[in-house]
């Protein structure tokens, strides 16, 4: 059960030394606790210096910002406590400011308790957490934009799209009950348009997640190809040991890369073979194959010993097939990239490829907005709901279509305004750190 009765206490700047550690109370009204600590009243928005009592017959002083409910963070009363950046003197304050009723704060409890004072939007509470991680400057433009709002525009837009269609289906329903008569050959064909539409707009969301979450990439091929190699070439440093004795590569290694400005997450695998292991190689594999399942684009690496390689994959992701080893082959293959690992030859190319594959267009995506994992799976939900209903456009099952139309809706609002479960709030805020 979420709590939002108790003053809640963290530290707000990151662990550690440094020269100013922030730490951040939050609750209904705090003017007590500050004339507890301060000796002083509490001023919205006014910095008070005052020196703090804490155990051990230490003192420090400190800074003192208050912000008054509801204009703060949080909606509720706020105040910024600075100190001396020294993880013990932190300890410390948190540990007077416990004494005195304070309870520490769970991970996001801040950020949480903002979004049910509606101080923020739940898109915005996690676009908030996003930037906090943002590890690109293109990732942090496109954050940005989802700050200010251009993601739940781009949402309410389709939300009233649909209604739009919905409302019109519904109608007629209802008018004609005894006969039904409607124009479903347009209606059919506004559908029709609102999907066409639609998975334009689900592309949009995966490139978005990708460029917020990263890119999974998984390098898989036949034993000896030169897939540890690859995976050091593009991490320019050895992540995976390479050798010359088949089966190096027994468990998955990871590594995140930046490229272009994107972060992809490689792992390099236990090449998949079908001759006799033993019992560490065949966990190697099986790893090897999850991963497989969970990659959004594949290199698929092979060697000139294995032109013929051919392995089937559990899904349906980008495959990038490459032949590494150019410097022992002549470059005759028109369709495939040539690469070699070892010698560092079309790398770019490589890069380019992969930067191509998962986002298509650099720039439309760059003029985009961030999303999650979260929103796309809700939006996938909405289309297979909005295809259905589609299919379903027919006289005598059109009560059925606007059914998948109603859930479709559904799905697309759970985006903004989730069925409000504790546990569904407790998951979202929960990846937040503390203090946030
Ligand atoms: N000639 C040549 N050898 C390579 C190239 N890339 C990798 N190798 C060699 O191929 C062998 C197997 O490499 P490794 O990366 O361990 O392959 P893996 O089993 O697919 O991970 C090693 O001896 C590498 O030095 C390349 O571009 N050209
Ligand atoms: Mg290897």
């Amino acid at each position: 059960m979420i709590n939002t009765e108790d003053i809640i206490v963290a530290c707000s700047s990151p662990p550690g030394s440094g020269a100013i550690s922030c730490i951040r109370v939050s609750g209904k009204n705090c003017s007590k606790l500050f004339k507890k600590i301060s000796g002083k009243k509490m001023v919205h928005k006014e910095a008070a210096i005052c020196k703090i009592q804490l155990e051990h017959g230490l003192t420090e002083k400190c800074v003192l910002t208050s912000f008054v409910s509801p204009n703060s963070y949080t909606g509720e009363d706020v105040i910024e406590i600075s100190c001396h950046g020294n993880p013990l003197i932190v300890e410390l304050i948190i540990s007077k400011l416990n004494s005195l009723g304070c309870r520490n704060a769970e991970p996001g409890e801040f950020t949480m308790r903002s979004y049910l004072n509606e101080k923020v939007s739940l898109v915005e509470a996690e676009t908030i957490a996003d930037l906090i991680s943002a590890e690109t400057y293109e990732k942090l433009k496109t954050i940005n934009k989802s700050l200010s709002g251009e993601f739940e525009k781009e949402i309410n837009k389709t939300i009233s799209k649909l209604k739009k269609i919905r409302t019109k289906i519904e109608g007629e329903i209802d008018f004609n009950d005894q006969s039904i008569n409607i124009n479903i050959v347009s209606l059919k064909s506004e559908l029709k348009d609102f999907n066409v539409f639609f998975k334009d707009f689900t592309s949009k969301i995966e490139a978005a997640v990708l460029l917020n979450e990263g890119v999974k990439v998984v390098i898989t091929g036949p034993e000896n190809a030169g897939k540890s190699t690859l995976m050091n070439i593009l991490a320019e440093e050895n992540v995976s040991i390479v050798s010359e004795t088949p089966g190096t590569t027994r468990d998955l290694l990871s590594k995140s890369i930046k490229i272009q400005g994107f972060v992809f997450d490689f792992v390099d695998t236990a090449g998949l073979s079908d001759e006799q292991h033993g019992e560490i190689e065949k966990i190697g594999m099986e790893r090897a194959k999850k991963a497989l399942n969970q990659a959004n684009i594949i290199i698929e690496l092979i060697d000139p010993e294995n032109m013929n390689y051919k392995a089937q994959y559990p899904r349906d992701p980008k495959v990038l097939k490459v032949i590494n080893k150019l410097d022992l082959f002549e470059n005759s293959e028109e369709n495939k990239l040539c690469i070699s690992a070892k010698y560092n030859k079309n790398i770019n190319e490589l890069k380019d490829s992969l930067v191509s594959a998962a986002f298509k267009s650099k720039n439309k995506t760059l003029e985009g907005f961030s999303a999650r994992t979260r929103h796309l799976e809700l939006i996938n939900k909405c289309y297979a709901e909005t295809i259905a209903a589609e299919k379903l456009c027919f006289e005598d099952s059109v009560e059925l279509s606007a059914e998948h139309l109603k859930s479709a809706s559904n799905f697309l609002g759970q985006i903004m305004s989730p069925y409000s479960s504790d546990d569904l709030l407790g998951e979202i805020f929960s990846s937040f750190c503390i203090g946030k």
